[in-house]
């Protein structure tokens, strides 16, 4: 048994300054915190952060009722703490209570429950399932995330060591690297964007090879093998019909061709969002056409939804879902899309958003369900608090992967 005895609500800060809650729940021997990241571009289909009147009418709402309401529930039922937090809003989309209250406690909770039974977050979750993950993470960045950068989101890499800290530290150098080779042709300093990747004025064209080269020498220098791969996030330069890139302007038709062309001739092997969100047949058409020589992941096309995803999968969109815990406000919700995927033999990727904390959670879940991938970054005190636990993690698991 382990009744909820009390809970917390505070504002913090997220890695862009911006205003967040954390939220602490406690039961008798248990202590949970969670707070909740935000995203900078979005998909549409995701759970509202807040509802009107922003932050403070959620924090208002905690205060007044949920607090109260909560007091005594079994924290060690999540699917009931969860569904009571759906019951408390009323809507789909959290527009009532807010996304990001619900989601910092509905993972507070699951922290509370598994301190009070003494285990670790991952094996509470995933039990004896529980699995090592592959860190991926971005080296440049540009889109949303940055002021002229690439057109590209997010240029990514993943190491694969059964050294989950090698991992880590590979991808790092590879960060490393590009901030040399880059400046070699600079004169002006190069600076990093809201996920601490490099921002660079070059073309896109030009940063495909650039990253290659890079992950091929540190590949060479560490004896991993390292992937390479891309959030395009599409649907951010995707106007009337066209995918709008620095240099060139292409059709729905042309950049299928594009992305196919980054996979077989660039070597590129993970793909996310290469199309716009609602564009589910380009998705199907490119995961025929190199779905077997890469992961091609769903991010903003499905925003971690259930129907989202079932329909994904009706029309063989991807081979790969992204999964974000703040898409759709609790633990349950993305744990039943998870095994959709998953009953459906898809690749999992659990991911942090671009406004981030320095909570855990993910890294956790990651392992919890044996993820495929942890998107997090490579470096930045938020992005390493997760990466960092991993290590703590496979340390606990007595190193193995
Ligand atoms: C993404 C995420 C994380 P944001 O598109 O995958 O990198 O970005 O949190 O801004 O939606
Ligand atoms: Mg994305």
């Amino acid at each position: 048994m382990s009744e909820i005895t009390g809970s917390k609500i505070r504002k913090i800060l997220d890695s862009r300054g911006n205003e967040t809650v954390e939220v602490e729940i406690f039961t008798e021997f248990g202590r949970g915190v969670s707070a909740a990241p935000s995203g900078a571009s979005k998909g549409s289909n995701e759970v509202k952060d807040y509802p009107e009147g922003g932050i403070d009418q959620s924090i208002k709402i905690f205060r007044s009722e949920i607090s109260k309401s909560i007091i005594g529930m079994e924290s060690s039922d999540q699917a009931g703490f969860d569904r009571y937090l759906e019951s408390a809003d009323g809507t789909d989309d959290f527009s009532n209570i807010g996304g990001n209250l619900a989601v910092a406690l509905s993972l507070a909770n699951a922290f509370a429950t598994s301190d009070e039974l003494g285990v670790p977050l991952f094996r509470y979750l995933g039990g004896i399932n529980a699995r090592m993950t592959t860190p991926l993470g971005n080296v440049v960045g540009g889109g949303k995330h940055a002021v002229n950068g690439t057109t590209i989101q997010e240029f990514l890499i993943a190491s694969h060591s059964g050294n989950v800290y090698e991992a880590i530290r590979a991808n790092s150098m590879v960060h490393k690297r590009i901030k040399e080779r880059a400046s070699k042709e600079l004169d002006i300093p190069v600076g990093m964007g809201d996920e601490k990747a490099w921002v660079l004025p070059f073309d896109d064209e030009k940063v495909i090879s650039m990253v290659k080269e890079a992950a091929e020498e540190i590949s060479e220098k560490t004896g991993l093998t390292i992937e390479n791969g891309m959030d395009l996030a599409a649907s951010n330069y995707f106007e009337k019909g066209h995918y709008v890139y620095r240099n060139s302007r292409l059709t729905r038709e042309e950049q299928v061709d594009f992305v196919e062309g980054i996979v077989k001739d660039r070597g590129y092997t993970v793909i996310e969002d290469p199309f716009d969100e609602n564009d589910f047949e380009s998705f199907a058409e490119l995961t025929k056409r190199v779905g077997d020589k890469a992961t091609i992941i769903g991010d903003d096309l499905y925003t971690t939804n259930y129907d989202r995803l079932q329909k994904g999968i009706g029309k063989r969109a991807s081979n790969a879902i992204l999964l974000k815990p703040n898409q759709v406000g609790t633990l349950s919700r993305l744990l039943k899309t998870w095994k959709l995927a998953k009953d459906n033999g898809m690749s999992v990727v659990v991911s942090h958003r671009s406004g981030e904390t320095t909570d855990y959670f993910i890294a956790h879940l990651a392992v919890a369900i044996g993820a495929d991938y942890l998107k997090t970054g490579t470096v930045g005190g938020e992005r390493i608090a997760k990466l960092n636990e991993l290590v703590r993690i496979q340390e606990e698991m007595g190193g193995q992967e």
